[in-house]
């Protein structure tokens, strides 16, 4: 009876406490699992917000692999190219006209030796009137669009020990990241138009690595989970004292 009275007392502070050892066993069952298979990954991501266009060598830093982990076997590089934009435009013509809006650009991401190039292109048609006399980029020759996206993703695999070198170490990688746009609008000769474009960038780094024999994070999430029973334990003892005053 005076323990259900000292659990209910307890509540709180005690949901947290399982719930911090319940993390801590999962995270031990996961170390446990790589190491027994022999192969682990670890991954790091990093991008770009979104830029005007057209730039040369942002910088993108990505940690490099740390050696103290074990044998890197392979590098999975992953560029995703984002870009948006709007155009405006205006059919000048005596004619109506079909006219087509495409937002593109070139888009590189460089390191060294390597160099991933990417081309999103979002192509989107409209049919306008002869020109309706004001060149405002709408009415019945004219159109205003915005918010049009292109995206594309390259993806490399290196298993090429001198590239592998080049991701080893304690610092970053500087990947440059790079865009030059190609968007234009085409319809009759006769065209008053303008293009904005913007684009950004993501990359991921995959390392697949043999890890090395004594792999420290089931016994530091093992250790941080005894912790907790015995934090656990003496916060018991201490209501304990105060039940028995
Ligand atoms: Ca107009």
């Amino acid at each position: 009876m005076l323990a259900i009275v000292i659990f209910r007392r307890l509540s709180p502070m005690t949901t947290t406490l399982f719930k911090t050892i319940g993390a801590a066993t999962t995270l031990a069952a996961i170390a446990l699992t790589a190491s027994s298979a022999n192969a682990a990954t670890i991954s790091y991501s990093n991008g770009t917000d979104f830029a005007v266009t057209d730039f040369t060598d942002k910088v993108i830093n990505i940690k490099k692999f740390d050696s103290s982990l074990g044998t890197l076997k392979s590098v999975i590089l992953e560029f995703e190219g984002t870009i948006t934009g709007g155009a405006g435009f205006e059919n000048r013509s005596s004619s109506p006209a079909d006219v087509q809006a495409t937002l593109s650009s070139n888009l590189s991401l460089k390191l060294d030796n390597i160099l991933v190039q990417l081309n999103p292109q979002n192509v989107s048609s409209y049919q306008v009137a002869s020109y309706d006399g004001i060149l405002n980029y709408t009415g019945a020759s004219g159109r205003t669009v915005e918010n049009l996206l292109a995206n594309q993703s390259g993806v490399r695999n290196y298993t090429d020990s001198q590239i592998l070198q080049s991701f080893i170490g304690s610092g970053n990688l500087n990947f440059l990241f790079s865009a030059k746009a190609t968007s234009l609008i085409t319809g009759s000769g006769n065209m008053a138009s303008y293009f904005d474009t913007l684009a950004k960038a993501g990359v991921k780094v995959t390392y697949d690595y043999d890890p090395v024999k004594s792999v420290p994070e089931p016994s530091a999430a093992l250790g941080f989970g005894l912790f907790a029973v015995i934090g656990l334990l003496s916060q018991r003892q201490k209501i304990r004292l105060k039940a028995s005053k």
